[in-house]
């Protein structure tokens, strides 16, 4: 059997997403993930208009090969456009065979290492009250584990907190139908590094010790800051820190890792081994915190985390509601086989989402389970995809107080 068709679907039910469709010769449909948050067309455009071409007649069972067709092939590699696109197409693949095999795709990556994938959510709110209220909520879901964000006295919207009111899930997306120009942020880290140690103080002291606490940087600190407030928060035992500074500059947090032993998640942002050679071989990261949709796919994301194994280093996929259920999908098989998985993002999709995708993966008392349908477990409703039109969609930029542009 071959590839016969590729197709590119672009859909927003609530948010953007572009989804590869692959079909053989045999009428098998395999699903991949290729959504960039803020560059969605860019990589549809590689897929429909690069690539797509170049699949057809292939034989589907040829994933490696295949993924260094892609890799190599176009001789300008890595990016995470470029990563993106070979990402869907890996996972369309790996979906497929594993559907002709008629299994789960974990059964083909060595089967279960464990009975379920622990999860964490992500708690917000504007000041302490809400974001106690959410942690609450998320902790009656049965969440063991709760990424925290709030607000920081003297500033406005910031990365990570939803401006909902109470509740138990805050759909915090990031993404803004902001026209032809991104909204803007405004942020001061010595706010910010003054304010929250209090706020995890605060949150041990209410919730106590065993709740896994976890938090996001976002790249906006530097070395020095970074190791101070990694420092600073030593006494409250986070589960991991990440990004706290900009990851590209990877012998930074050699400085972090002097002073501290708050463990350090990075990699979101990145979408190839290389991007974590010196992190990994100096052990200067715990956790690996890519998306199988932004490096290249499961091909890729299983060689890195192996690599990362060796260094003791463990998983933290990402898993935002800009990877799609199929992106999330694919952790989650992949989550089940590692031994070396540490824990897995899980931003639950809304409604709309999850009509255009039907899911089999089940949540349960803080722990995801991929489900035991052939393949991936996920299925595009095309009919419903179609029902819901693109709209251009950026990230947030941040500045500093003084109109310095900051990462954000
Ligand atoms: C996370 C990430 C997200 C990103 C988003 C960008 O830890 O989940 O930092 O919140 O900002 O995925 O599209
Ligand atoms: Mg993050």
């Amino acid at each position: 059997m071959t590839i016969e068709i590729a197709d590119v679907i672009i859909t927003s039910p609530g948010r953007n997403f572009v989804t590869l469709k692959i079909t053989t010769s045999d009428g098998i449909v395999g699903w991949g993930d290729a959504t960039l948050n803020g560059r969605e067309l860019a990589v549809a455009s590689y897929l429909s208009d690069h690539v797509a071409s170049t699949l057809v007649g292939r034989d589907e069972d040829r994933i490696e090969d295949t993924w260094q067709y892609l890799y190599r092939g176009p001789y300008w590699r890595r990016g995470p456009v470029t990563m993106a696109a070979i990402a869907a197409v890996d996972m369309a693949l790996w979906d497929i065979k594993a559907k002709k095999a008629g299994m789960p795709l974990y059964q083909l990556l060595g089967g279960a290492s464990r009975e379920g994938v622990r999860v964490y959510a992500h708690a917000s709110g504007t000041d302490y009250a809400a974001l106690k209220n959410a942690i609450s909520g998320y902790e009656e879901l049965g969440f063991t584990a709760v990424r925290v964000q709030t607000g920081v006295p003297g500033l406005g919207q910031i990365y990570g907190v939803s401006a909902a009111g109470p509740g138990v899930r805050y759909d915090y997306e990031p993404a803004k139908r902001s026209g032809d120009r991104p909204s803007e942020e405004s942020w001061d880290t010595r706010n910010y590094l003054n304010h929250m140690p209090g706020i995890f103080a605060q949150i041990r002291e209410d919730f106590g010790s065993d709740l896994r606490i976890l938090h996001d940087g976002h790249h906006r600190m530097s070395p020095i800051e970074a190791a101070r407030f990694a420092k600073d928060i030593e006494p409250y035992d986070l589960f991991w820190l990440e990004d706290c500074t900009p990851g590209e500059d990877q012998t930074a947090l050699r400085l972090v890792r002097q002073h501290s032993t708050t463990p350090l998640a990075i990699g979101e942002v990145f979408n190839s081994v290389f991007d974590y050679q010196t992190l990994i071989t100096e052990r200067l990261i715990d956790y690996v915190r890519s998306a199988v949709t932004h490096t290249g796919g499961i091909t890729a994301m299983k060689k890195l985390l192996d690599f990362a194994a060796i260094y003791g280093i463990k998983s933290g996929i990402h898993g935002p509601t800009d990877i799609s259920p199929v992106g999330m999908a694919a952790a989650l098989h992949l989550d089940l086989a590692i031994h070396n998985f540490g824990i897995q993002e899980y931003m639950p999709h809304n409604e709309q989402t999850l009509e255009v995708f039907q899911t089999s993966f089940t949540f349960d008392r803080g722990f995801l389970h991929p489900g035991d349908q052939p393949g991936l477990g996920v299925e595009l409703d095309e009919d419903a995809a179609a029902g819901h039109e693109y709209t251009k969609a950026y990230l947030p930029v941040n500045r500093l107080l003084d109109g310095t542009v900051h990462d954000w």
